[in-house]
């Protein structure tokens, strides 16, 4: 062989083996519940002038919810008032849900991710202060 055919040859073969490199540093890292099955958490929240589930009365974080890693978690948003609210979930759902009055929508995820996460609404409504301190627990 000629040295240019090596040369060619090596050079091929750093460019192959980066960009195998590349392509593990670039796939996304395997969900830690692929394959697992969590419980079902089903929650209801109804919306209404006294906040989430009457969270005017509450101190400290309202509604708080808990679920366990790889849980599949269910909100049911019932917006009981005339105006719209919002329903969001940090992390999970930064968009969240929008609700006109009388409306009600699921917002469902998988609680991949451990730590705590806040519930809030994301629309401008007139109870909005009571709206912003829920807390999603995931364990
Ligand atoms: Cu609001």
């Amino acid at each position: 062989m000629r040295t240019s055919e090596v040369i060619i040859i090596a050079l091929v073969t750093v460019a192959l083996g980066a960009g195998g490199v590349f392509a593990v540093l670039l796939s996304p890292p395997m969900s830690p519940c692929s394959g697992v099955t969590g419980a079902i958490r089903s929650f209801t929240i109804i919306v209404d002038l006294t906040g989430y589930n009457g969270s005017k009365y509450q101190t400290g974080p309202w509604p708080m919810v808990t679920a366990q890693r790889c849980d599949t978690v269910v909100f049911t948003v019932v917006n009981n008032d005339t105006q719209p609210h919002g329903f969001a979930v940090a992390s999970y759902s930064n968009v969240g849900l929008e609700l006109v009055g009388g409306d009600h929508q699921k917002l469902q995820f998988q609680a991949t991710r451990i730590g705590q996460f806040r519930i809030y609404c994301t629309i401008n409504c007139s109870v909005h202060i009571l709206m912003q301190n829920g807390l999603l627990n995931v364990t």
